[in-house]
């Protein structure tokens, strides 16, 4: 029965182990030879036990085959594996052992052959590979050289190309603009003569919906000097205006007036660009209004002045435009007429067309060595820098000092004004615009 248990227990041992065992370990008699080939150990006794001494039976175990399961058949590629990772550690230990030797070379040259194979001497050698290196590091850092030249010319080019551009373009652009404004114009002016029907169309009050200037309220009757909506873009906002329906018969749109010194005109590029002020009293509409309104219909410019004395003159323009705020609202000012001077193109030196919008805060002017809009604290299509300034500081009488007042280069009796003597100022000034083809 021991016997039977040692086979059970070697099977059972076996089993455990997921291992496939040929004997069975269902054996319970040994001695069956029916059994034998199942469970083959041989039991043989050469006689009787001594008492107190050794027992002459002899086991016999059969030779044991074990089927492994497949993943055993890794375990040879897992032996080549760590086999060879065995080679790479102690390639590695060589190489590292080689690189201290080395390290010491440098620091003492000379002193061991354990280096890069060389027919000289490891002196000699270490020199050579120090030479290698220096000539390396001289390549690389002339061709970073080379590099960088070349990006900073590529950079230099990239500067003049950006320049020369913007430059054409805005230029481009400007007169694009002026050139499709008055063809656009020109084209409805054509229509309306020429087609009845759309003049009938016209007439009827829902053409009207939208009004671009105060010269559309004029054409549907409206008479009265004070303040519409109008909607020069139909992509754009609408805003309010202060239409001037009395002068020179009507329709005008006012974009600037100054009248009493309540708002101060000492303002920033963000101001002049939305606008400030008391519409009915004293204002700047704003920069981005004005170029809608002045790319939406060809305009003519007017300026009204009246001095201390109550002289009153004025200016006439046949042509007005701002562009928009990445052409720093741009001026073109047309061909003069009227009774106070041409001060916006007083000469050669001195002429406001065609010039940028500048404020204290944003120099676009021609004047070098300074802002003309902080020097005269007013924001204007500054030239170097004025015949002409309309926002500049309210005076409510004449002036010693810097000439930052209200000023019209041609105006009667200013030329004879001494250097360090009076200025004289204004006391209304008022800039409005319509349509070139309005007709009364
Ligand atoms: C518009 O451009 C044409 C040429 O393309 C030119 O002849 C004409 O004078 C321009 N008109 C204006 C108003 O600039
Ligand atoms: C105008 O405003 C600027 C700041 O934008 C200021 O430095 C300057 O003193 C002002 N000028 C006057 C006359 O108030
Ligand atoms: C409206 O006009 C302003 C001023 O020119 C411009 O900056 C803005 O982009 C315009 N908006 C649209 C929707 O066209
Ligand atoms: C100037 O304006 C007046 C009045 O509007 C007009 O009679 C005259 O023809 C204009 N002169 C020129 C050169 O346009
Ligand atoms: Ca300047």
């Amino acid at each position: 029965m021991k016997l039977a248990n040692l086979c059970w227990l070697s099977s059972a041992v076996l089993a455990a182990q997921s291992f496939l065992v040929v004997a069975n370990s269902e054996t319970e008699e040994v001695r069956d030879e029916a059994m034998k080939d199942a469970c083959p150990v041989r039991l043989e006794s050469r006689g009787k036990c001594e008492e107190g001494g050794e027992c002459p039976f002899q086991v016999s175990l059969p030779p044991l085959t074990l089927q492994l399961p497949k993943q055993f058949g890794r375990i040879e590629e897992v032996f080549k594996e760590v086999q060879n990772l065995k080679e790479i550690v102690s390639n590695l230990k060589k190489c590292c052992h080689d690189c201290k030797l080395q390290a010491d070379d440098n620091r003492d040259p000379g002193t061991n052959g354990l280096l890069v194979p060389s027919t000289g001497t490891p002196g000699e050698a270490a020199d050579n590979r120090v030479r290698e290196l220096e000539n390396e590091v001289n390549k690389l850092s002339s061709d970073l050289k080379n590099a960088k030249e070349e990006i900073d010319g590529l950079h230099d080019r990239l500067e003049k190309l950006n320049l020369v551009n913007m430059n054409n373009i805005e230029n481009y652009v400007d007169s694009k603009v002026a050139n499709l404004t008055f063809v656009v114009n020109s084209l409805d002016g054509k229509c309306s003569s020429k087609c009845p029907s759309q003049e009938q169309i016209q007439s009827r009050p829902v053409q009207h919906l939208i009004y671009k200037d105060c010269s559309d309220y004029h054409a549907i009757g409206k008479r009265s000097s004070e303040t519409y909506r109008v909607t020069p873009d139909p992509k754009n906002s609408s805003f309010e205006v202060y239409c001037d329906m009395d002068t020179m018969g009507g329709g005008w749109t006012v974009v600037q007036a100054r009248l009493d010194g309540s708002t101060n005109f000492n303002r920033t590029w963000q101001e002049y660009k939305v606008g400030f002020g008391n519409l009915r009293r004293e204002f700047w509409l704003g920069n981005d209004k004005i170029h809608l309104l002045t790319k939406s219909k060809e305009m003519i410019l007017r300026i009204d002045l009246e001095d201390f004395n109550g002289l009153k003159l004025y200016a006439l323009y046949d042509q007005f435009y701002v562009g928009n705020e990445f052409l720093k609202y741009r001026v073109h000012i047309g061909n003069y007429n009227g009774t106070a001077g041409d001060a916006l193109h007083f000469s050669k030196h001195y002429n406001h067309d065609m010039k940028f919008f500048t404020t204290p805060d944003r120099d676009n002017d021609r004047y070098p060595s300074g802002n003309c809009g902080l020097f005269y604290s007013s924001g204007w299509w500054f030239d170097a820098c004025i015949s002409a300034n309309l926002n500049g500081k309210y005076y409510h009488q004449k002036y010693r000092g810097v000439r930052n007042g209200i000023f019209w280069g041609t105006w009667p009796g200013v030329n004879e004004a001494h250097p360090g003597g009076y200025k004289s100022s204004f006391k209304e000034a008022k800039m409005m615009i319509r349509p070139k083809h309005f007709k009364p």
